[in-house]
């Protein structure tokens, strides 16, 4: 398809299949006020730089982008993150493959009798590494266990959801900048064991400062704005007191999660999720009780500044 900007795809009518191009994707692309474009059939293990360019300028479009029909080695995967982009190396080993530290792990099944990764990863909004100076542009994730029947990764639209603000919102994301901190989600390893609570928020929140970024972002290649907040990293506003910035993030992000913004998007094994950190947040659904789950995410980063708006994040003290 053609990867040139197009903004009338956004109101396209589903399921329309593109015709056979030099690029050969076949795509479904969402209804209006949806995310989400649907590539069938994309030999990822051969992916042509046309293919790249129009499976950019998909996910830039759509925020979403779904694979179908996939059955990716872990090297393979890992080659088509490649092609995309530059795959991320979380910076904590704790969530890596033990063979593939490009590979975060989110799984409640031992590998060869071991623990790998980390279980239940990433069950709160949120949009990825928005706690450092450099946030991840894009993520894919690659469902290796489903964990019970109706396993999904959920999106809010973040464009959309700043276009229909109320007044009162609008006016406090205007020109603000927003505090973002992982400390509160850090989860426990082994090492811990007979650390206070104290101890390890003190430690984790010295490895990953408060970072401040504008409310409101830029995109890069769309130049469309979008809200940059979540529930489960955005702890408080620049110059408010802690008190005041909590209330009025509460009351925006009540806003933000009703239930009408919400979309699914529901996992299966032979699919892979891309989607546009900058766009959308996302939360991810709870595993079925003793049921088995398995992820494998990529963290890529495609060379661009996460937003154009501001010169940049502040790291405070
Ligand atoms: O365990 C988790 O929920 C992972 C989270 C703290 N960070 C994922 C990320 O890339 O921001
Ligand atoms: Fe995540």
């Amino acid at each position: 398809m053609n990867p040139s900007p197009d903004s009338s795809r956004a109101s396209a009518p589903p399921e329309r299949a593109t015709p056979s191009t030099p690029v050969s994707l076949h795509v479904e692309l969402p209804e209006a006020r949806r995310v989400g474009a649907v590539i069938h059939d994309l030999d990822a293990r051969a992916v042509t730089p046309g293919q790249v360019a129009a499976i950019h300028e998909l996910v830039y479009e759509h925020k979403v982008v779904v694979f179908t029909g996939q059955e990716l080695s872990n090297t393979e995967y890992i080659a088509f993150a490649r092609a995309l982009g530059e795959p991320q190396i979380y910076f904590q080993p704790n969530y890596h493959h033990p063979d593939h530290p490009e590979i975060f792990v989110s799984s409640n099944v031992p590998m060869n009798g071991k623990k790998v990764g980390v279980a239940g990863t990433g069950r709160y909004w949120h949009s990825d590494y928005q706690f450092f100076a450099e946030p991840l542009p894009m993520t894919m994730v690659y469902p290796q266990e489903v964990g019970g029947e109706q396993r999904s990764t959920s999106y809010i639209d973040m464009v959309q959801v700043l276009a229909d603000l109320p007044p009162d919102l609008a006016a406090l994301v205007r020109d603000a900048r927003f505090l973002h901190e992982a400390k509160w989600r850090y989860k426990i390893t082994p090492e811990d064991i007979d650390k206070s609570i104290t101890e390890i928020l003190e430690e984790f929140g010295a490895l990953t400062p408060t970072v401040s970024h504008p409310a409101v972002g830029r995109h890069p290649v769309k130049a469309r704005d979008y809200l940059y907040a979540s529930r489960g990293f955005t702890v408080g506003i620049e110059g408010m007191s802690p008190e005041e910035g909590r209330a009025a993030l509460s009351e925006l992000l009540d806003w933000v999660e009703r239930e009408e913004h919400v979309q699914h998007q529901p996992w299966r094994t032979d699919r892979i999720l891309l989607w546009d950190n900058r766009q959308v947040i996302h939360c991810a659904a709870v595993t079925d009780l003793g049921a088995r789950s398995t992820s494998y995410r990529i963290g890529v980063y495609d060379g661009r500044p996460f937003y154009t708006n501001e010169p940049g994040a502040r790291v405070l003290a």
